[in-house]
């Protein structure tokens, strides 16, 4: 069986000629964004990523294929489309065999650019380790992906409405890198600090890319996270955010709301609980999160 991928004509180009591509995600887009502001930020999330020199390769299923890059009118379809599945690794294969369009969570994404022999990846923030995920268990395929595929995923840290020292946590126990960019602390999505130290700091796109190339030399498995803090413009500062996401996640555990619901409705309550400043900052972060990515793929693609 020969592997269900179709390369957008902008992407197969980049691969012919050895050019630094960049993987993104479509969750953000169903699930983490509204209508229009969805497609408007993946738009331009495309775009910075050209502006900085590298392809990018916005990742879907649709017709029993995985898309690598969307072409533009098939990404404001996804963007206003209802019933899109949310594809983690478990869901990536019924998906695509019933022929039923998805969107790729961070763990999905991974193992599509992998596929496509792609080794960076831009989102926004990871899933991770819930709060309370000693009762509900309730943790994010995103860090076991993390763990056994070897893509780098530039992020803005994990969300902040999850259980950021127990995520650390498990990113450790599981041997994963997590680098943090120019900055001691791990940042918090909205918040250019959760407070906590990052286990790693790294300052250059050159030294990431001389860390993905030496545990590949090492043969070691897994991706690297790196995180980026959320340009100072654009942050939520933690003190402020704070009682919103403590607000929503009560909300959330009175409406009994679990599993693959969570962390879409926390993103969507947020929104409203901050006038659309968790969005803007949302979008911020991503957008700089493509910029590094590129300048991490540039870096990968000159020495692979
Ligand atoms: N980054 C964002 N918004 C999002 C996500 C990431 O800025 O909505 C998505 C990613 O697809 C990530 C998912 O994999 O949230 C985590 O979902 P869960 O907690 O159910 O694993
Ligand atoms: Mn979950």
């Amino acid at each position: 069986m020969t592997l269900p991928l179709i390369f957008a004509p902008e992407v197969a180009a980049a691969r012919a000629s050895g050019r630094a591509i960049v993987a993104l995600e479509s969750t953000i887009i169903t699930h983490g964004m509204p209508f229009p502001q969805n497609v408007e930020t993946a738009t331009k999330v495309e775009a910075a990523v050209r502006a900085a020199g590298a392809t990018p390769a916005t990742i879907a299923v649709m017709d029993h294929a995985i898309h690598i890059g969307l072409t533009a009118p098939e990404l404001v379809a996804l963007g206003q489309a209802t019933g899109v599945m949310k594809l983690s690794r478990a869901d990536l294969a019924v998906c695509l065999a019933q022929g039923r369009t998805g969107a790729t969570t961070v763990a999905a994404t991974m193992i599509a650019a992998h596929l496509a022999g792609i080794a960076v990846f831009a989102t926004g923030g990871i899933g991770g380790v819930h709060r309370g995920a000693e009762i509900s268990f309730d943790i994010s395929a995103d860090l076991l992906e993390l763990a056994q595929t070897p893509v780098n995923v530039v992020c803005a840290g994990a969300k902040a409405i999850l259980d950021l020292p127990k995520t650390l946590e498990y990113l450790e126990t599981h041997g994963v890198p997590v680098i943090s960019v120019g900055q001691d602390d791990f940042p918090a999505f909205w918040s250019r600090s959760s407070g906590l130290k990052s286990p790693l700091r790294l300052d250059t796109p050159a030294e990431i890319a001389a860390a993905h190339r030496m545990r590949a030399a090492l043969g070691l498995k897994g991706g690297q996270l790196v995180a980026n803090p959320i340009p100072a413009v654009a942050e939520i500062p933690r003190a402020e955010i704070t009682p919103h996401i403590e607000q929503a996640l009560a909300e959330a555990a009175a409406q009994g709301v679990a599993a693959k619901a969570v962390t879409p409705f926390l993103l969507q309550r947020l929104f409203e609980l901050t006038e659309g400043r968790s969005l803007a900052a949302n979008i911020e972060l991503v957008l700089s999160n493509a910029r590094l990515g590129a300048a991490i793929a540039i870096a990968l693609a000159a020495d692979p």
